[in-house]
């Protein structure tokens, strides 16, 4: 068929070009047609031949798995595998030849024997992916000090386990699965650089300490004390205030991390947050937010000193708040709604093993990154298999979409900036979670003073079962009778509560292999002081959503980078863009109504954009593992909440807040490559974290592959969000995509359950 496309083009195309053109011309068309007649049939080849033209096409290539077997690179033909024991594939660079129905096994690479992915000791015992006790935190702190490498005056910005290394982990080295290893970030004041130091918990030694080069910490809790101290002595913000006739006794600090913009005013290796006044009502014991607009400062943490002053604004007060947090005694007008479960939960926990129904996996708390899973299976087709190797929020992003001089600078980088981790607040049983949640606690150490307190944080991280009503219903048309089932879902998350916001971070698993990553916003929306009342109508026009007399509610985004590292049945997989699309019009389809989903493999380290018209979503698919219908087994990873930045050049932030550029991202997997913007984003070099990562443009098939996915909320404010706000939900889920071979929910005759 295309080679009498071929005479008929060339024949047509003869009659009007020049032979050479028409040569040309015609082997573009042909190369076309060869290229995406295979580039978009998804299947793969022949399962004898898998001898090719197109690169593409190769990628796809999948021997039979009735028998196992594996591409050949010398003669592109199908070769069965020889198994000896439980050795894999001899041939490097084709895709791995472990035994079927072991879907957990993978070949290791440099032993070239198919071994079982390892996860953390069932018991729960003895992980070394496990959080630092505060005891260890406390002796890795001593460890240090005593050490003589630094200065008298230094901070801990981050204290965490060191996570083993992924290969070493997986090929089951003995040093690596019996490592701890506490990783410090110590920042020396004395000499203003920070360093990695990595500490033997078995032995308290010191293993390395290693400069970071450039890179600044997050700001600490102790230097926004400090800095607040130093802008409200300041006999300059003093003036100011008898200026407003009002009483400093009644003001609170508000400092920020300046993060690039403090670079880029003045260059890098500066350090510097700016400081905003509240004015704080006598009549209740809160100051909550009211902005005192037209005074700011700007102070230089590393000599404590304000480098920039403003006073410019006269803007009225808005009123005081009418939220009381001594007497918030509400008294509902419903009936009492009890959440009990009279034989208990079916949540099993195991020091950080958690499992409940067909799921598996470790959670860990990190101070950065807050709450991370590790090692998550799921029981598909009978038998346990891994999803993921990690997942963690790795990045977030609120710019703030206000003008003026004291509000443009406005955006904070909540992970890297401001550690989310170390802002969880305890859980309330029946207000932020219900009843029957099982609380857990957590590590946390405050460096509010030069002391450092370390304590284990009660009713840090909640798991709950909840209902959530239908989860199938059939009726037989004929016989009338039914088939149904209830749902039931299991959450786990955590509170972090960072300025005027709060954000519960859940992850949700839901009984089909379904994992859904969703947060809660909620909190105070964050007020601007302007010279109009709610009133006139000048402020609909000149400043953003009023919600109180001289005050209005600026429009801002709210991004969330979430790296995920799904190994799907084994840590060698590759990532699928699927669009759906028309098909072309021809015999089978000649009105043009057919439409279906298109794969088209992502070869090298890159990103993608949203794409709403086509459905878009990315599929990270193991080439070998099959489920019943030979169909690849797969996750993927469907988009819900797209917010599109608004931040492009000149905007000093585009070059750190890359990430939110491009809402999906793929790289190899790396061990040091865990946050979007870079582990510190004040590093003040632009273009760090992913546009870095995929700057070599790596070959990501058949590989150990890293996704990052970001998703956004663009918050266009109402007052009916004030003065406290209703939870909004943003966030995403990984499905399932042929991963099972059937809904394994419905109970059928055959099952394995
Ligand atoms: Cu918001």
């Amino acid at each position: 068929m295309k080679t009498v496309i071929l005479i008929i083009l060339y024949h047509f195309a003869a009659q009007v070009r020049g032979q050479l053109i028409t040569t040309f011309v015609v082997l573009l068309i042909y190369y076309y047609i060869n290229f995406t007649t295979k580039y978009f049939i998804s299947g793969g080849c022949s399962v004898s031949n898998c001898k090719i033209n197109s690169v593409y096409y190769k990628r796809m290539c999948a021997c039979s798995q009735e028998a196992p077997s594996q591409c050949s690179k010398q003669d592109n033909n199908c070769q069965a595998c020889v198994l000896q024991g439980n050795e894999c594939n001899s041939n490097p660079g084709a895709p791995a030849c472990c035994p079927i129905g072991n879907g957990n096994a993978y070949c290791n690479s440099k032993t070239m024997k198919c071994e079982a992915t390892r996860y953390c000791r069932e018991d729960g015992l003895n992980c070394p992916f496990d959080d630092l006790s505060p005891l260890e935190t406390r002796n890795t702190i001593q460890i240090i000090q005593n050490s003589a490498l630094f200065s008298r005056d230094i901070q801990f910005p981050i204290i965490r386990t060191l996570e083993p290394q992924k290969s070493g982990w997986n090929a089951g080295r003995r040093s690596v699965s019996r490592q701890r290893i506490a990783y410090v970030a110590v920042f020396d004041y004395k000499t203003n650089l920070l360093y990695r130091v990595l500490v033997n918990l078995r032995n308290g030694s010191i293993i390395s300490r290693v400069l970071l080069k450039s890179a600044l910490p997050p700001v600490q809790d102790r230097e926004y004390n400090d800095a607040n101290m130093t802008f409200s002595n300041d006999p300059r913000v003093q003036l100011a205030l008898k200026r407003r006739g009002l009483d400093i006794r009644r003001t609170g600090c508000d400092a920020s991390a300046l993060g690039s913009l403090g670079w880029s005013l003045n260059g890098i290796g500066t350090r510097l947050v700016r400081v905003a006044l509240s004015y704080q009502d006598p009549k209740t014991s809160y100051f909550d937010w009211n902005f005192i607009e037209g005074v700011e400062g700007t102070i230089d943490l590393n000599t404590m000193k304000m480098v920039a002053f403003d006073d410019s604004e006269m803007v009225p007060l808005g009123p005081p708040s009418r939220v009381s947090y001594a007497a918030l005694k509400y008294k509902p007008k419903l009936k009492p709604l009890v959440i009990t479960q009279s034989q208990g939960s079916s949540i099993r926990v195991r020091g950080q093993q958690i499992q409940w129904y067909k799921w598996k996996f470790m959670y860990s708390m990190d101070i950065i990154h807050g709450l991370q899973l590790f090692h998550v299976r799921y029981e598909a087709d009978c038998q346990e298999r891994l999803v993921l190797y990690k997942m963690s929020l790795s990045e977030m992003f609120v710019p703030y979409g206000a003008g003026g001089k004291h509000w443009r600078w406005r955006n904070y980088f909540d992970a890297g900036e401001y550690a989310v981790g170390s802002s969880a607040t305890p859980l309330v049983h029946g207000q932020d979670v219900p009843e029957n949640a099982i609380l857990l606690n957590c590590t946390q150490f405050s460096t509010r003073t030069t002391s450092f307190k370390v304590q284990s944080l009660p009713g840090c991280i909640a798991a709950y079962e909840r209902d959530t009503g239908m989860l199938y219903k059939h009726t037989n048309w004929n016989t009338g009778k039914t088939n149904g089932r209830r749902g039931r879902q299991m959450v786990l998350g955590f509170l972090s509560s960072l300025g005027n916001y709060a954000y519960f971070y859940e992850y949700i698993f839901h009984m089909d292999g379904t994992l859904q990553v969703n947060v809660k916003l909620t909190g105070t929306i964050l007020p601007r002081g302007v010279r109009y009342t709610r009133n006139d109508p000048n402020c609909i026009e000149s400043c953003a959503t009023p919600v109180e007399d001289y005050l209005v509610a600026p429009p801002h985004q709210h991004f969330f980078n979430y790296r995920i590292d799904l190994d799907v049945d084994g840590p060698q997989n590759y990532v699928a863009r699927v669009d759906v699309t028309n098909d072309p019009i021809g015999p089978g389809n000649p009105d043009g109504g057919t439409f279906s989903p298109k794969k088209k493999i992502i070869a090298n380290e890159s990103s993608d954009r949203f794409n709403v018209r086509q459905s878009r979503s990315w599929h990270v698919i193991n080439a070998n593992s099959r489920n019943r219908y030979r169909t690849p087994r797969g996750y993927a990873i469907k988009p819900q909440d797209m917010g599109y930045s608004f931040i492009n050049p000149p905007n000093p932030f585009y070059p750190q807040a890359q990430f939110v550029s491009r809402p999906f991202w793929v790289t190899a997997y790396k061990d040091k490559e865990q946050s979007a913007a870079s582990d510190f984003p004040r590093t003040g070099i632009p273009y760090q974290g992913l546009p870095r990562y995929i700057r070599d443009k790596q070959s990501v098939e058949n590989a150990d592959v890293v996704t990052w996915y970001t998703f956004g909320l663009t918050h266009t404010t109402r007052p009916e969000e004030w003065p406290l706000m209703n939870v909004h939900n943003a966030g995403f889920s990984l499905v399932p995509y042929n991963f099972q071979s059937q809904n394994s929910e419905v109970p059928l005759e055959g099952n394995c359950r």
